[in-house]
């Protein structure tokens, strides 16, 4: 926001608005990520956007930023603004009442309760755009949107860290580490805004893998780790029940093969006769995201059976010759049948590329 700024477009201060949004991740849910930017003359006067579950929305927090310099704007935010009392009044009165004559908007805001925010704003005189970045804002609020399109199952997401030679593990079964201390700094980042981490039952054994969050970001509500433990080979001596009483920790498996734990606090055990109706039942339980780390086989298992919406794929320069495959049991298919996916984005992490894949 300073002197220096070079005159931008719409679509370049949407995608400011999309990066103020951001910094709501882990903070916000189940509630949108908004970020909301005021234009005047091609140049951004004020930033603002959600921060905290429950708090000022991101179109109040910009107007404020703006101060006095509102009148005759136009405000670009990454979400409708909302026309309800909710927690929050209605962003759509502070709008009108600061002057804005213009407004950018990426999506519409599916809430029943609070929208056709658009439509009092163009009643009042304001010129409405919509559309503007539009896939990027759904992408990035997909957990928010779903939650008005209810599906059988929660926002399935695989994250894989994967060698050159497509490993995931070597021969052992050791994995720590393929990627380098900036892949695994984003990769806790990105937990905090999931509402369960999941891992298969072998490498939950082999890594003692915790699934906590240990980076930067503390989201307001840890994300309960799920394991799925088809054949009940997990037993009470393994380090993810030590703090079960403070983030929850369900352990998924075949109903004819229940695992040897003891019941307690923040442990649930959960009979599933597949991994469908496994993620329906994790559904039910209020979990609407769930960020799946492995291994091979389960993250194999969800693609073929197409139960993954968005995978990460961290790409390491290192080979392992023969190790754990990244995705295991896809059987054997012609190139035409082989499973394709999108590239949706692709982003450098120190030594590391992540791909984002949609299908
Ligand atoms: C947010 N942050 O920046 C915007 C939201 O209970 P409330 O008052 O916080 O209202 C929540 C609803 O308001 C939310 O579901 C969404 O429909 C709308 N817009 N919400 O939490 C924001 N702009
Ligand atoms: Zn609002």
């Amino acid at each position: 926001m300073s002197d220096t700024q070079t005159a931008l477009t719409e679509a370049d201060a949407m995608r400011q608005a999309l990066a103020l949004a951001e910094r709501g991740w882990g903070k916000v849910h189940p509630n949108p990520m908004v970020g909301a930017v005021v234009m005047r003359d091609r140049k951004i006067i004020g930033e603002g956007w959600h921060a905290e579950f429950g708090g000022v929305h991101a179109e109040r927090a910009a107007l404020l930023a703006a101060g006095d310099g509102t009148r005759g704007a136009t405000l670009i935010t990454t979400l409708e603004p909302c026309s309800h009392h909710g927690k929050q009044p209605p962003c759509v009165d502070a709008i009108i009442g600061s002057g804005i004559v213009r407004m950018v908007v990426a999506i519409r805001d599916p809430n029943p309760e609070a929208g056709g925010g658009l439509d009092k704003l163009r009643a009042a005189g304001v010129k409405v755009l919509l559309g503007v970045e539009e896939v990027a804002a759904r992408r990035q609020n997909i957990r928010f949107l779903r939650r008005f399109s209810p599906q059988e199952r929660p926002f399935v997401a695989v994250k894989l860290a994967v060698t050159m030679d497509g490993m995931i593990a070597d021969h052992r079964g050791h994995s720590q580490w393929i990627s380098g201390p900036e892949a695994r700094e984003w990769v806790h980042r990105e937990r905090a805004g999931y509402a369960a981490i999941g891992v298969g039952a072998e490498t939950a054994v082999t890594d003692d893998a915790r699934l906590t969050i240990r980076g930067t970001v503390v989201p307001r509500v840890p994300p309960s780790r799920v394991i799925f433990d088809r054949s009940g080979k997990l037993t009470d001596a393994h380090g993810i029940f030590a703090d079960a009483a403070s983030v929850p920790v369900i352990v998924v498996h075949h109903p004819a093969m229940p695992p040897a734990i003891e019941a307690r606090e923040g442990v649930t055990l959960l009979p599933a006769g597949s991994l469908s109706e496994a993620l329906a039942e994790l559904g039910r339980r209020g979990i609407d995201a769930i960020l799946v780390e492995g291994g091979g086989r389960l993250a194999g298992q969800l693609l073929r059976q197409e139960l993954v919406d968005r995978i990460y794929q961290m790409q390491s320069p290192v080979w392992l010759g023969r190790g754990r495959a990244a995705w295991a049991e896809l059987g054997e298919r012609d190139l035409a049948d082989a499973i394709r996916w999108r590239t949706v984005e692709r982003r450098a992490l120190g030594d590391d590329t992540l791909l984002i894949l949609e299908r």
